[in-house]
């Protein structure tokens, strides 16, 4: 990988696509570009593993497929295994001066194929330290399915499986931190990242190819499930993180740290207020929204951003 480039600039991109615009995920839909880009920064020497979930089944239905680049799907409990097995593979292949440059290989799967049904696969490569790095793209419920609920789906969030009602705020526990997971098994880079904030998942994507184990947990804005205007989802992401709820942070050197500061924080409900499934909060439970002003002030202050703003940016 000695001719390998970082990224940083949408610009720098070649042109090439490893992914075609023929599948069938939904309007407004950003999987396809995270997958472009990474694509793209590897120069098609690539191979990506994914479980079931919305990526799968929108981009392979027989006899079509809309991969350019190697693509295995397998079951939601070895995607992780699967990979370390193709990277040791080639690794194999080159020690025995049988290829020169190994391919990347790269997991990208949904939340509940990582939190939840992968997460001991995935335990287990980074744990290993494989030389992998794994997307997560996080719609914050199992939403190819009918929208269930997730272990990363966010409190007091309604789906089909945690509906809300007299007695029911929506989801009643909070979302799992698959960031502080991925630091645990001292991996060499993880990152969140955020369709909002391009420049910063260009970096973030090529370092966390050339820096393996490695984590990306991209927070994927989800028209159909989260209820919202296709035409939303960049601003959604940008006011996850203008909100704090969604922090831009990078580990890498065992130290995390903070890539978009925020000088401007707006409040939660700047976010929460376009997505239908947080409606009934603003009904039926200003406390909840209360209790999540109050996690993205602790966040803000544990990464150190400014006070509250009260008018949007
Ligand atoms: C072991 C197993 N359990 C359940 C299913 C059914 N199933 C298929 S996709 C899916 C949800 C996946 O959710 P997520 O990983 O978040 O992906 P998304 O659909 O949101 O893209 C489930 C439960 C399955 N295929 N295999
Ligand atoms: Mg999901």
């Amino acid at each position: 990988m000695s001719k390998f480039k970082l990224i940083s600039t949408i610009k720098e991109l070649p042109i090439e696509e490893g992914f075609s615009p023929g599948h069938g995920l939904c309007a407004g839909c950003t999987i396809p570009t995270i997958i472009r880009m990474v694509t793209k920064i590897a120069k098609g020497n690539i191979i990506v593993v994914s479980p079931t979930g919305c990526l799968e089944v929108s981009t392979s239905v027989y006899p079509t497929t809309a991969w350019k680049i190697p693509w295995i799907h397998v079951a939601f409990e070895n995607a992780a295994a699967v990979a370390s097995g193709v990277k040791s593979a080639f690794s194999v292949l080159k020690r025995k001066g049988m290829i020169v440059d190994d391919p990347f290989v790269v997991v990208i799967g949904g939340d509940g194929g990582t939190a939840d049904i992968g997460i001991q696969a995935m335990s287990g490569m980074f744990e290993r330290q494989d030389k992998v790095t794994y997307i997560c793209y996080d719609n914050e419920a199992y939403m190819n399915t009918g929208i269930q609920r997730s272990g990363a789906t966010p409190y007091g969030a309604w789906t089909t499986t945690t509906p809300f009602g007299v007695k029911s705020i929506g989801k009643a526990v909070l979302k799992k931190d698959l960031f502080s997971i991925a630091i645990a098994h001292k991996v060499k880079y993880a990152a969140t990242v955020s369709i909002g904030y391009v420049n910063d998942m260009l970096k973030k994507l090529s370092k966390a190819l050339i820096n393996t184990p490695s984590f990306i947990h991209y927070l994927q804005p989800c028209p159909t499930g989260w209820r919202f205007d296709p035409a939303l989802s960049v601003k959604i992401g940008k006011l996850a993180v203008q909100t704090g709820l969604w922090p831009l942070l990078e580990y890498e050197n065992g130290k995390v740290k903070v890539t978009v500061s925020l000088t401007k924080r707006l409040p939660v409900t700047e976010y929460l207020k376009h997505q239908g499934r947080f409606k009934h909060l603003f009904k039926k439970y200003p406390q909840i929204i209360e209790e999540l002003q109050s996690h993205a002030d602790e966040l803000a202050e544990e990464y150190g951003f400014s006070p509250l703003v009260s008018t949007p940016i």
